[in-house]
């Protein structure tokens, strides 16, 4: 999963980029146009994994992953305020955006904005996303206009269901509906995922408070619910959480005990995204490798089955699926199979978080 933290300038992008991913510690504090992009790996803790490695002596565990990005600030700050066109790219194909907003207070942080306002800063993002996919609708609409005064008789019916697609997307946006709310038929939908509108993405906002908290809520800043309807948050000080993440494990375990600060803001991130997004984890265990897979909730077998292989989805034959507590309390697969909880599933049956799955493939 790719996650871009994008935020105004000095929101604390990279200081949370750093907090998240533990890493070497990008420099903070002048970012800006000029700064640098930073890329990190983050590995998703599941307690499940280390239990089945207990279990099977795999020659390797495989966690699933997210992978950060921290985008430097926009050219023109006059223009856009922390959507780049440089690095619109990576935007277009995150899975989520993780929005910095800045909550904490302390002054002699230069704060570009003039004074700490969530909801000015949230929203004014949110329109950044919503101003970025208009542009592409209003470009689309000239094009498909200029292509179907061009184009041959026998063309001009799919390119003008294309264009009533990009028009009835470019509308809704107008009317401050995202493209994620948006309600498409299968083909609109097609036609408008070449586009990779930001507005389509899920977004989570991370509230970056002052030591002393406190934690902001999204639904306390005043903003109209159809706004905030399905934004994940989650509230961190970035800058006490990157100097935590960038002491050794031992360490930082002991400061949070010591300064009660409770469990890692990386661990948090992890979780709301996956909620954000609806997304949930599978397993797969043998003695070459215990792995875990991250998928959309109760997305049908063979679907689930291309996350292992793609062609793992053109072959499948059926799944044997064991939930995890059962696995682990029968001790082993064939001890499931004898109490009858190692189950054979088909093609559409929805793959639930936890369940430990064998595909039965025809290669
Ligand atoms: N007191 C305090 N300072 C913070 C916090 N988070 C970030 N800062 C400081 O704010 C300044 C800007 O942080 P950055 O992480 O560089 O912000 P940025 O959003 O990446 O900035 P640009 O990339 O330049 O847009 C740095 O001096 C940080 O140390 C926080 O939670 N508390
Ligand atoms: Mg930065």
């Amino acid at each position: 999963m790719d996650v871009a933290i994008i935020g105004l300038a000095q929101s604390g992008k990279t200081t949370v980029f750093n907090a998240l991913t533990k890493g070497r510690g990008a420099p903070t504090g002048g970012g800006g146009p000029g700064g640098e992009m930073h890329v990190g790996v983050v590995k998703v803790p599941d307690p499940r994994l280390v239990i089945l490695e207990e279990m099977y002596h795999p020659q390797k565990v495989v966690n699933a992953e997210i992978t950060y990005w921290d985008l430097p600030g926009a050219e023109d700050p006059t223009k856009s305020q922390g959507i780049g066109g440089r690095h619109k790219n990576i935007l277009q194909s995150a899975d989520a955006f993780l929005v910095v907003v800045r909550t904490f207070t302390d002054p002699s942080v230069h704060n570009p904005t003039g004074g700490v306002d969530a909801a000015r800063d949230v929203s004014a993002m949110l329109d950044e996303l919503a101003f970025s996919d208009l542009e592409v609708m209003e470009r689309a609409v000239e094009r498909q206009d200029d292509a179907i005064k061009k184009a041959k008789p026998a063309e001009r019916q799919a390119l003008g269901r294309h264009l009533d697609a990009v028009k009835k997307a470019k509308t809704a946006l107008e009317a401050g509906i995202p493209l994620r709310r948006q309600e498409l038929s299968p083909s609109e939908a097609e036609f408008l995922a070449a586009y990779q509108l930001l507005t389509a993405k899920p977004v989570i906002v991370a509230f970056n408070t002052d030591e002393s908290g406190p934690d902001v809520l999204v639904s306390q800043l005043g903003l109209e619910d159809s706004v905030t309807q399905e934004l994940g948050e989650v509230s961190l000080c970035g800058k006490l959480e990157e100097d935590l993440a960038l002491m050794s494990d031992e360490e930082d375990a002991f400061f949070r005990e010591e300064l009660g600060v409770g469990e890692p803001a990386t661990f948090r991130v992890i979780n709301v995204s996956y909620g954000t997004l609806g997304l949930i984890s599978f397993l797969t265990v043998g003695e070459d490798e215990v792995r875990a897979w991250t998928i959309p909730a109760d997305l049908p077998a063979q679907q689930a089955a291309g996350a292992v292989h793609s062609d793992f989805t053109r072959g499948f034959i059926r799944a044997e699926v064991i939930p995890y507590d059962d696995l682990v309390r029968c001790g082993g697969i064939s001890q499931g199979r004898k109490e009858g909880v190692l189950r054979s599933e088909g093609k559409t049956y929805p793959v639930k978080d936890g369940d430990v799955i064998n595909f039965l493939i025809n290669v």
